[in-house]
């Protein structure tokens, strides 16, 4: 039998690439996201390029009943669930704190901490029947070291690692394997939205620089996700050779 990957935020970007590499695996996969025409591509593309099933759950992430109602929704055969990947989140705005949006403050904490706590206690039943499942949350660099005008994107990572460190711990009786992935600038369409469709802004943010890929974070995932049984990435923080940490690029 096949294992089961559910991953969060799959239409495009990192969640898409880890789709595509654990369907190259063998994974049958959960993906999941808001846009539905997206959700279709990805299912009929990967079903038409690999042995598997994708299963699509249009929902959003910041809606705790939704979230629920999906999850208790699952078909009984898509119900042994090895890994999920926290993936959907965002950034909006990169503003001083005194001129920054704060309807974007609300979205991007709903979206990355609470959707993240929700899918995850949500899946933990199903989780915890799995023998040998993981959690793997996608953090950031910004959660390890706050730059200017990151202010509340940042303070929502930190929340994801401290979130990630407490399931460690707090699931260390089930057995469940807890990974925090934290990448530095890696070009997907995080800046389009986090400029709000500002296409010279988001350019702007790769430029000089070669940055990481999508499908770079997913190899990195997957590695996480193929070690034996009793070994267990606490932590992996992967810039590309040009950056050092959130401040700090080799530009040229
Ligand atoms: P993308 O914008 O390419 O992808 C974001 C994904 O999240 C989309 O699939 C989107 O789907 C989904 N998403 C966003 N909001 C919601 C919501 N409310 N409900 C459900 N799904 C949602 O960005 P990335 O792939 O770069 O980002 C993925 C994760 O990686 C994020 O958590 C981000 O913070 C993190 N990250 C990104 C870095 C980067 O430089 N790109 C660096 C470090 C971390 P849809 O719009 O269809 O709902
Ligand atoms: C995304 C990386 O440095 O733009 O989490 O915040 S950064």
């Amino acid at each position: 039998m096949s294992k089961i990957a559910f991953i969060t935020g799959a239409t495009s970007g990192i969640g898409k690439a880890c789709a595509d590499k654990f369907a190259r695996e063998g994974y049958d996969i959960i993906i999941t996201g808001r846009r539905s025409d997206r959700l279709l591509q990805v299912k009929l593309e990967l079903e038409k390029e690999y042995a598997i099933k994708v299963l699509t759950l249009c929902f959003d992430v910041r809606s705790r009943e939704e979230v629920f109602k999906q999850v208790e929704n699952l078909p009984v055969k898509w119900q042994d669930i090895n890994i999920l990947i926290n993936n959907a989140g965002l950034a909006l705005g990169k503003d001083l704190f005194d001129d920054a949006d704060m309807d974007d403050w609300d979205t991007m904490m709903h979206t990355n901490v609470d959707g993240l706590l929700y899918v995850t206690r949500a899946l933990l039943p199903l989780l915890k029947k799995t023998v040998h499942s993981h959690i793997i949350n996608i953090g950031s660099v910004a959660g390890k070291e706050v730059y200017e005008a990151g202010n509340v994107y940042c303070a929502s990572k930190f929340a994801v690692d401290a979130i990630t460190k407490a399931m460690r711990i707090d699931l260390l009786k089930d057995g469940i394997k807890v990974t925090g992935i934290h990448p530095g600038a890696v070009e997907t369409e995080f800046s389009i939205v986090r400029f709000k469709g500002d296409e010279n802004k988001a350019t702007a943010a790769y430029k000089g620089f070669t940055p990481l890929t999508a499908a770079d974070i997913a190899d990195t995932i997957y590695f996480t996700a193929s070690l034996p049984p009793h070994v267990c990435i606490n932590e992996l923080v992967i810039t590309c050779l040009q950056q050092a940490g959130t401040y700090y690029f080799f530009k040229q």
